[in-house]
């Protein structure tokens, strides 16, 4: 059975979905956009109050590490927030009035089945080519931005493959074809990954700094500490490449360059003593905190439309 408290199944998590969609059907619709490379399908929720008009919208994804267990977890937490404090929390009520919010739970389904049956540290998608029998390619780093210039691997064993081609692999193939489609009203880019207590935004590909490197680093700033005013977890902020190390690759860069300016990569709980393998006892925490933060970023891009 599906519990926001435990590690759920993606074929627990999709059923979750539908039943999502089909019981607050004012508010969220169910959208597939894409197939995995083992024909699973790829699914995401759309949340916001119904209008005539086209709204702004956010778009927030989990899983694209397949042993990142806690982030799929944080964005079933962000739909039942939101589903539940919809016209009782003042923000929240404003915030899916004005805005729509695009949550992807899981984009590496495959992978993420993978980690249940086989191996619990999986990390990449599951596609196979000719000429190796290693699998998968790391889809962190399959996106256009700098492609498999720097922090990443051409070896298709390593677990930073980036892939052989940007965009090779399916599932990041049908997220950058979503973002795209809806680049004119997607204002900002949230996606969730584990772990190191992070949160990070442009470059990552390069030294470089970001066009808007003080406004995003001042949000940041704010929703860190807003993420730690409920159980004191600290987080560091900073741009990819010298606050984590240089990758290229990454959907945070891709989605920045495409003109989505509030693109943010969170690293979640903790700092390494369970590290991917976090308890179910913390995801409770663990998502109650990172609301805030996600909340307090909202806010700003709400201010700024
Ligand atoms: O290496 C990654 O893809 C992320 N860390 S993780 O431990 N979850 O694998 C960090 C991504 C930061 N952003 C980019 N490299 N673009
Ligand atoms: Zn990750």
């Amino acid at each position: 059975a599906h519990s926001y408290e435990k590690y759920n199944s993606l074929e627990t998590i999709q059923a979750w979905m539908s039943t999502m969609a089909s019981t607050n059907a004012a508010l969220v619709s169910k959208q597939v956009i894409g197939t995995s490379f083992e024909g699973r399908s790829i699914e995401l929720l759309k949340i916001g109050k119904k209008t005539s008009t086209t709204k702004p919208a956010i778009f927030l994804d989990c899983g694209i590490h397949a042993r990142e267990w806690v982030s799929p977890a944080f964005c079933q937490w962000f739909i039942k927030e939101a589903v539940s404090t919809y016209g009782a929390d003042s923000q929240m009520t404003s915030l899916l009035d004005q805005m729509d919010v695009y949550v992807l739970p899981v984009i590496n389904v495959d992978g993420y089945v993978h980690t249940f049956t086989t191996d619990r540290l999986w990390r990449k998608t599951r596609s196979r080519r000719a000429g190796t029998s290693c699998i998968g390619a790391d889809p962190n780093r399959n996106f256009d931005a700098g492609w498999c210039t720097l922090g990443a691997s051409s070896n298709p064993c390593s677990d930073t493959y980036c892939g052989s081609s940007p965009e090779s692999e399916v599932e990041v193939k049908a997220v950058a074809d979503f973002i795209r489609k809806n680049k004119a009203t997607i204002k900002a880019y949230l996606t969730i990954h584990s772990y190191s207590q992070l949160l990070l935004f442009p470059y990552s590909y390069t030294y470089n700094l970001c066009k808007d490197h003080s406004e995003l680093l001042s949000v940041a700033e704010g929703a860190a500490s807003a993420l730690r005013s409920l159980y004191n977890t600290r987080y560091t902020s900073g741009p990819g490449a010298a606050t984590i190390y240089p990758a290229a690759g990454g959907s945070d860069d891709w989605a920045y360059d495409l003109g989505v300016k509030y693109s943010y990569t969170f690293e979640l709980r903790d700092t390494g003593r369970y590290g991917f393998l976090l308890p179910e006892s913390q995801i409770k925490p663990t998502c109650q905190e990172t609301m805030l933060a996600v909340k307090y970023i909202a806010a700003h891009v709400q201010k700024n439309l």
